[in-house]
């Protein structure tokens, strides 16, 4: 066994980091703490493992890293050989890059805009809304033309980039409802994630009877 311990906070980004270790086929430790029944925040034993105390967070060894981004890369680069990864010399690799940080540099970024304007009780009417909402549009919208050109987002295989872009497009719905409906690209696609047999038994070990998010 590796001496990576995957610490999961229930219906949270860290869903990323279990996918990626099913994914890669890793012998990986999974410790999987609920949230706060009253503030749904993280529990104060999971805000002890990291300075930021949010999810998603691994120990390796002395090591404890945070960030979703951050801990894709070190696993790919530390455990994965290569392994979903695109290479500068191969093709796909600009848009891999740019997906795999569009996700939460912008994607994830102004959705989280929404659900604090939502908790703040800002008017529907509030120019701000209206601002957030063209950006959230665009983003679907271009989320949707990449899809009706390529399976994944950096191509024909799966890589880092869908790990970080699979969690926006459904558990975050969870918190800021959106209707997919209008999105045919995006529902192919949520579709083929959710019959890969490592995305099932990631979802099935970190969040057990978690609605299915995929449509
Ligand atoms: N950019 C960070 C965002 C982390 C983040 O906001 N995590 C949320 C879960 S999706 C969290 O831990 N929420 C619980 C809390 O704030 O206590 C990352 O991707 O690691």
């Amino acid at each position: 066994m590796t001496s990576l311990v995957v610490h999961h906070l229930g219906v949270s980004q860290s869903e990323r980091i279990v996918w990626l270790c099913e994914e890669l086929g890793l012998d990986y430790r999974l410790i999987v703490y609920q949230r706060d029944p009253v503030t749904r925040l993280a529990p104060e034993d999971y805000k002890a493992l990291h300075p930021m105390g949010i999810a998603p967070v691994i120990t390796d060894g002395a090591l404890v890293l945070s960030e979703s981004g951050a801990i894709v890369d070190y696993v790919a680069r530390r455990y994965g050989e290569g392994r979903r990864v695109i290479q500068p010399d191969q093709p796909g690799f600009a848009d891999f890059v740019f997906w795999l940080h569009f996700a939460n540099g912008s994607f994830v970024a102004n959705e989280m805009l929404s659900l604090i304007a939502n908790g703040l009780g800002v008017a529907t009417d509030h120019p701000g809304r209206a601002f957030i909402e063209a950006r959230s549009v665009r983003a679907l919208d271009m989320v949707e033309a990449r899809l009706g050109q390529v399976r994944y987002f950096a191509g024909e295989a799966l890589t880092l980039a869908d790990i970080m872009m699979v969690f926006p497009l459904t558990t975050m719905r969870l918190f800021i409802p959106r209707d997919l409906g209008g999105y045919p690209h995006i529902a192919r696609y949520l579709k083929q994630i959710g019959e890969r047999p490592a995305y099932r038994r990631a979802m099935e070990k970190g969040d057990p009877g978690l609605p299915s998010m995929m449509g």
